[in-house]
């Protein structure tokens, strides 16, 4: 009871697979929203106690102290190699990486493809923020064309700096990917897809489907340069038409969550 004689009701806590701590990410970050949704998904489908997360270099670096699991920390890219072996040696438990663009699409290019072309039975989180963000917003593997970053500040360049790489659309093509979507944090009805989709990656590994992965288009306004409303925006309207949001690979044994998912 309040002083005002209104009753206080608590409808949302952490969830118990997030350690009851702040993290250090920028205001207006979602790799914060991208941790939460793991974590409730881990909560609601009772996996916290057999989860293994495998952390990056780059801002989410410090996952570890974050995720109240079991956690291990990968040299710059190897998360999918960490997370092999790890899942080989313990078919029982889920095996997760999280994993920023420039980790998974530019030092660790050859080693994401390996482990869907190996179909090996691990999730990966996939943050997509165009960006290289801890080490100052250098451009990314994922850098869209024309956007300016610390090392391309003219706008990045086709002609002499290539094209961005599509990650699901690449991953999509090797058979042993099982599960391969692109989602968004830019609003409340994206991040309830984004935390569905991550629940059917989950299921999926348990299923013992093969390689599944989530991508995450995400805001990093620090690097940006934005406030937080327009790196959301952002996405939006910059990010989204070079990485259509949607499904490139569902093997057909995969099953969308039902009853009990508080995403939908
Ligand atoms: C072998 C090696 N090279 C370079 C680095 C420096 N480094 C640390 S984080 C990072 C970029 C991370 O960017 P990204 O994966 O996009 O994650 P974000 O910070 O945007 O979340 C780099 C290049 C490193 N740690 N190890
Ligand atoms: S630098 Fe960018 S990606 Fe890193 S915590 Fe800040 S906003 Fe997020």
């Amino acid at each position: 009871m309040t002083e005002t004689g209104m009753v206080e009701s608590l409808i949302y806590t952490k969830p118990g697979s997030l350690m009851p701590i702040g993290t250090h990410y920028c205001p207006g970050c979602t790799h914060g929203i991208a941790h939460r949704l793991i974590a409730e998904v881990l909560d609601e489908m009772g996996l916290r106690e057999i989860t293994i997360g495998v952390a990056p270099v780059g801002c989410a670096v410090f996952a570890y102290n974050y995720f109240n699991t079991d956690f291990a920390e990968a040299a710059h890219g190897r998360a999918p190699a960490m997370a092999t072996g790890i899942k080989r040696l313990n078919p029982g438990k889920l095996v997760f990486t999280y994993q920023g663009d420039g980790d998974l699409a530019a030092i660790g290019a050859a080693e994401i493809l390996h482990v869907a072309a190996r179909g090996e039975n691990i999730t990966v989180v996939f943050i997509n923020n165009a960006v290289f963000g801890m080490t100052g917003g250098q451009m990314a593997p994922t850098t869209l064309p024309g956007q300016r970053t610390t090392s391309s500040p003219t706008g990045r360049d086709v002609e002499t700096q290539g094209f961005p790489m599509k990650m699901c659309e690449v991953l999509s093509q090797l058979d042993g990917s099982a599960y391969i979507v692109r989602r968004s944090l830019h609003d409340v009805a994206n991040i309830r897809r984004s935390k569905k989709a991550l629940r059917t990656a989950f299921a999926a590994q348990q299923q013992g489907l093969g390689f599944t992965m989530v991508e995450l288009l995400s805001t990093c306004p620090t690097n940006w340069g934005m406030k937080a409303d327009e790196a959301l925006h952002w996405v939006e309207t910059h990010m989204i038409p070079a990485y259509p949001l949607g499904d490139y690979r569902v093997h057909p044994a995969v099953h969308e969550p039902r009853g009990g998912d508080r995403s939908k």
